[in-house]
């Protein structure tokens, strides 16, 4: 009987320290993500992280990386901490996010896959974007994901 209580616990606390250990390395996330501009892409393509856990994360080494056709792994420089419930952006110094079928992979300095993006196109040249639907929202599922169309289209009308 007590072996059995202690397997219990056992596999309690397995549980525990698995959840807490998994949720640490998911609480940052790719929150939002603008593959096509208004006007020429190059140096205006942004990626925004966003830290959903209740400490500050070292970013320090962590790597964005592109995966459509020419593709760009660019290595977080360090010291950048994001705060906790805070927003880190990065726009690239040229074109990195391709328009059709672009996924953005996030991983930590030890080359682990944090976060990806579901496979995304923005044909639409301006400030529409992709985001999260809820922020800190992650299923690892496209529908946690909407497309942001900018106010004054809404305001001006189509066309
Ligand atoms: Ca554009
Ligand atoms: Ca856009
Ligand atoms: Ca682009």
């Amino acid at each position: 009987m007590f072996s059995k209580l202690n397997s219990i616990a056992f596999t309690a606390l397995f549980f525990v320290f698995f959840w807490t250990g998994y949720g640490r390395t998911a609480q940052v996330m790719i929150n939002a993500l603008d593959l096509n501009p208004g006007g020429k892409d190059s140096g205006k393509e942004w990626v925004e992280l966003y830290n959903a856990a209740e400490i500050d994360m070292d970013l320090s080494g962590w790597t964005l990386e592109t995966t459509h056709g020419y593709k760009v792994i660019y290595k977080i420089p360090e010291g950048v901490i994001i705060c906790a419930g805070e927003y880190w952006v990065y726009t690239h110094d040229r074109q990195w996010l391709d328009n059709i079928d672009e996924m953005v992979i996030l991983r930590d300095a030890q080359g682990k896959e944090v976060d990806r993006t579901p496979l995304l196109s923005d044909e639409r040249n301006d400030d529409g974007y992709w985001r999260r639907k809820i922020r800190g929202m992650d299923t690892n599922s496209e529908s946690d994901w909407e497309f942001k169309i900018p106010e004054k289209i809404f305001e001006g009308g189509e066309g």
